[in-house]
């Protein structure tokens, strides 16, 4: 197995749902990657050791999700110089914007880069990533303009009447 280069991250179980967006893109892109659930709040000292490991280990970049108090992502980007790629989980009771706003309004010096509330952010996140690998990685680079193209290859040229 080669060493993961992308860490997703999460703060519950119940938010792999959301976060395995960020992991199929990257499976798709075949950027190696690991998932762990680490917990700001449940798990102090996991987050701790995750985060001052995250650049020794070779990691290049962090997929962090997290709902409501959402404090993952930060608290991890002031533990490491990796960038950290924010996913506001969307949540039942105030919809995720809760989950955002913990997210994206980080202090001057510890950025976040942070993504669209929910599965269409994990998917950004995961291409995100992949995007910050391919500048050192033509292969990979390559494999990223691909899935661009096919995409866009994808949408048609005008609307047509589905029966619903
Ligand atoms: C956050 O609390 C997690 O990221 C999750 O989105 C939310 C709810 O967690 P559970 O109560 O479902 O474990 O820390």
């Amino acid at each position: 197995m080669p060493e993961p280069k992308v860490g997703i991250i999460m703060g519950s179980q119940s938010d792999w749902p959301t976060m395995k967006e960020a992991a199929k893109i990257l499976e798709e892109l075949g950027v190696p990657f690991e998932t762990k659930i680490v917990s700001a709040h449940r798990t102090p000292d996991r987050l701790w050791a995750y985060g001052k490991s995250a650049a020794e280990r070779g990691l290049k970049a962090i997929v962090a999700g997290a709902g409501g108090a959402a404090h993952l992502p930060g608290m991890v980007a002031s533990k490491t110089r990796v960038p950290v790629i924010g996913v506001p989980v969307q949540t039942r009771a105030l919809s995720g914007v809760d989950s955002l706003y913990s997210i994206v309004q980080m202090p001057k010096g510890f950025p976040v880069a942070t993504m669209a509330i929910g599965a269409a952010g994990a998917a950004n996140g995961g291409l995100m990533a992949a995007a910050i690998l391919a500048n050192e990685d033509p292969a990979l680079a390559e494999r990223l303009e691909a899935w661009r193209a096919a995409l866009s290859a994808s949408i048609p040229d005008a609307p047509e009447d589905i029966e619903e």
